[in-house]
């Protein structure tokens, strides 16, 4: 008998260009993560209409997505990479959800109450938008979603909906766990330590993009923000030290390395020399993926055969269950 693999989803909006918070978050795992689960990588497209409204950003940011799943070592021969976009399942059952989600729920959103904070004008797909990402998740019997900090309570939302679901028809939608490592799940600002990392932040000193240039990454690292203890003491401490700790989350993600090996190596030297050694690493390993990623980017062909591929794989997958769902529901599929 062969078993089968526990299924994984994970994706990223193309809402922008890629931060090394995306990146540290979840993107750093995926390689891994194929040889232990069955995996679906997907480029949420629908989500990122949420803020990315110019056609042309939009088109671009999607493609730039692809070739960043591919540099970071996404095997297509694996997982499976797809648009959200591309697949219908994930639109229709977002709907059928909605009629299974509580108003009440969605307001105790953390994401929503941030974003709607920073705008005045704030669309309805903002507030409802965790319904959808619960439909991308269940549409694949999904075990595992691997996220940062910042989405953990949309996958325990997501858990609520399918149980909610199960217990009127029975057993239709596995429930999902976060994955969520210890560091590196919640990557701050560089100026604002006390703010997420965030590929929409209108300050962009505050982010490290994966396209970044070196210059610029070294000057945004020695920029970063610190603290003004005396006399100066590099140790990982979020509440007292959030600057100097988010540059240790940084360095040891990049390095593979405990931060507790980190602060060894680091003894006693001063914050600038700290920073010029992030900076390095930094510096050195986006130059790596962007070459890469470059190598995918300029195949635009090749891009589009593994998202119609994708496509066509989940697809497949998704309409099992949607099927499934319709049945439950009294809604008769096309025969
Ligand atoms: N700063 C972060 N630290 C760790 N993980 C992060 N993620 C995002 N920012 C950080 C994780 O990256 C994955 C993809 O995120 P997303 O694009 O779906 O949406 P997001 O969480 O809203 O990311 P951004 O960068 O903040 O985008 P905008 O500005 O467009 O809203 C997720 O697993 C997320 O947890």
């Amino acid at each position: 008998m062969i078993l089968s693999k526990p299924i994984l989803l994970s994706a990223v909006q193309p809402s922008g260009n890629l931060t090394i918070g995306n990146y540290i978050g979840t993107m750093r795992h995926w390689s891994k993560m194929q040889n232990n689960y069955e995996c679906l990588y997907c480029i949420a497209d629908l989500h990122a209409l949420t803020i990315q409204k110019n056609k042309i950003h939009l088109n671009k940011s999607i493609l730039d997505t692809i070739s960043f799943y591919l540099s970071c070592g996404v095997d297509p021969q694996k997982s499976i990479i797809f648009i959200q976009s591309h697949v219908y399942q994930h639109s229709q059952l977002n709907w059928i959800l909605n009629c299974f989600s509580q108003f009440s729920e969605l307001l105790r959103m953390t994401q929503f109450k941030i974003k709607s904070n920073c705008s005045k004008k704030i669309n309805a797909a903002l507030f409802n938008y965790p319904i959808l990402m619960a439909a991308d998740i269940l549409l694949y019997q999904t075990n595992f979603v691997p996220v940062g900090q910042d989405q953990k309570q949309h996958v325990e939302l997501t858990r609520n909906i399918a149980h909610r679901f199960n217990s009127l028809y029975g057993h239709v939608f596995t429930l999902p766990k976060p994955l969520i490592t210890q560091h590196g799940s919640k990557i701050m600002s560089l100026l604002e330590p006390n703010k997420k990392m965030s590929k929409s932040d209108i300050n962009k000193k505050n982010v490290i993009f994966l396209l970044d240039d070196i210059k610029t990454v070294i000057s945004k690292i020695q920029n970063a923000y610190t603290d003004s203890e005396t006399p100066s003491k590099i140790y990982y401490d979020i509440e007292k030290k959030p600057g100097i700790s988010n540059l240790l989350e940084i360095l040891s993600a990049i390095t593979n390395k405990d931060i507790d090996i980190l602060l060894k190596e680091l003894e006693g030297m001063l914050y600038s020399e700290f920073k010029n050694i992030v900076a390095d690493h930094l510096s050195k390993f986006l130059y790596k993926l962007q070459k890469s990623y470059n190598d995918y980017r300029n195949d635009e062909v090749y891009l589009k055969k593994i998202a119609y591929e994708g496509a066509m794989k989940s697809q497949l997958k998704s309409d099992k269950t949607l099927t499934k769902v319709y049945d439950k529901l009294g809604l008769i599929p096309l025969f």
